[in-house]
């Protein structure tokens, strides 16, 4: 009940981005807004074009249906529908869908006079998918070279395109955002695990405090970074793990051309070892 007296008193209109009071309701759990009809309308034309991709193509496994780009003599012009034309729509669809979605939240967050911490990292993930989409195609000069919508076509695509590159691995902004995931887990399971361990004890055991939970880690490791640190921390390493994902993206084609082992030959050829 204290959730929805709360909503009652925070449901009230203003921090629109646009349109003043028009669509500025909710239905039901759902906040609607001028963004929010713009998702809605977005998701859905881009869904029934990939339904009606797939209605094209020779099957209806949901693991196999894809939606492939057009062909790299097409350029960065407009393709024919069939030929890769769709992907073309579908792509405005997504990224008209990703930032409306985003521009949403940031109502939301006007609306609460919250931070825009949850937008903000949000448009790091589209800024990701359009580096891959839409950026690094234009370097590069096609459209082509985007990805195809398709669960299984998208795996290869990446499979593909890392062994362009010899051995992908040795990207290195693909090393920095591989270890920036990594340590995203590493930090969300330290902090699950110390949150957990301080807020749900046992029957009949009080509850611990943030007091605990300091020194716990200074027992362990010597210091704490706090409870503000370590949220502040984790927003830092998940959005850095999609900015490092983003570069080693860029830069592959448009700034190296060669396989990635032999970007290492700078290390060989160092003066110190002559
Ligand atoms: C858990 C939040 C919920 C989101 C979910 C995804 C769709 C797609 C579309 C049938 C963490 C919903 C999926 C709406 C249906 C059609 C046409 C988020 C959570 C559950 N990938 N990828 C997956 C996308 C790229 C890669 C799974 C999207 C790049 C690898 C799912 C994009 C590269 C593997 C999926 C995108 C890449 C996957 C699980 C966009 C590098 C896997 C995703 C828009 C980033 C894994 C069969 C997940 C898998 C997987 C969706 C882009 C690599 C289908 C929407 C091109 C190596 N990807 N992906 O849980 O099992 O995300 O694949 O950019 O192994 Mg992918
Ligand atoms: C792009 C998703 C954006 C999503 C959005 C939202 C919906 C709504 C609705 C659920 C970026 C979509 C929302 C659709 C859904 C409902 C209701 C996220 C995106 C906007 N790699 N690799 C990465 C690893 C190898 C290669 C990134 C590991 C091989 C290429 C990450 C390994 C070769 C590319 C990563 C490994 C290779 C990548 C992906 C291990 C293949 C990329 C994360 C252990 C032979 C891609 C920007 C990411 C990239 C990428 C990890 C291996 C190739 C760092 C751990 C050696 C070509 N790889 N990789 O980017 O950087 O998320 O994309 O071996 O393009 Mg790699
Ligand atoms: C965190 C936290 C914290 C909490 C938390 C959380 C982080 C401090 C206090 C939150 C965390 C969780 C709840 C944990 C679980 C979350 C994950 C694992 C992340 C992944 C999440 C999912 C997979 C769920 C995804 C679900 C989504 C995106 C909802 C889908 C909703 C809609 C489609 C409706 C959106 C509404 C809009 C756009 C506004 C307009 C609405 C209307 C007009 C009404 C509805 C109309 C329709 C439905 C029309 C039909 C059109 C559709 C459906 C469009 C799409 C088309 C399709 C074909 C699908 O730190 O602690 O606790 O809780």
């Amino acid at each position: 009940m204290a959730m929805l007296s709360f909503e009652r008193k925070y449901r009230v209109r203003g921090g629109t981005l646009i349109g003043g009071d028009l669509f500025d309701f909710w239905v039901g759990p759902f906040y609607v807004g001028f963004f929010g009809v713009t998702t809605i309308f977005f998701s859905l034309v881009g869904t029934l074009l990939i339904v009606w991709g797939a209605s094209q193509g020779p099957t209806w496994n949901l693991w196999q249906i894809s939606i492939a780009p057009p062909d790299l003599k097409y350029g960065l012009g407009f393709a024919p529908l069939k030929e890769g034309g769709l992907w073309q729509l579908i792509t405005v669809c997504a990224i008209g869908a990703f930032v409306s979605w985003m521009l949403r939240e940031v109502e939301i967050c006007r609306k609460l006079g919250i931070g825009l911490h949850v937008p903000f990292a949000f448009g790091v993930a589209i800024f990701a998918y359009v580096t891959l989409v839409v950026f690094r195609p234009l370097l590069l000069g096609a459209w082509g070279h985007g990805f195809p919508y398709g669960i299984f076509s998208h795996l290869d695509w990446v499979s593909n395109v890392g062994y362009q590159y010899l051995h992908f691995h040795y990207n290195p902004a693909h090393m920095l955002a591989i270890t920036f995931f990594f340590t995203t887990t590493f930090a969300l399971a330290l902090h699950g695990g110390l949150i957990l361990s301080v807020t749900n004890p046992k029957k009949g055991e009080p509850l611990k405090n943030a007091e605990h939970e300091n020194t716990f880690f200074r027992d362990a490791i010597g210091y704490s970074i706090g409870a503000l640190g370590i949220h502040r921390l984790g927003l830092f390493l998940a959005l850095s793990a999609g900015f490092w994902s983003a570069v080693c993206i860029i830069i592959s084609g448009p700034f190296w051309t060669r396989g990635w082992p032999e970007w290492w030959n700078w290390w060989l050829n160092l003066p110190i070892w002559q």
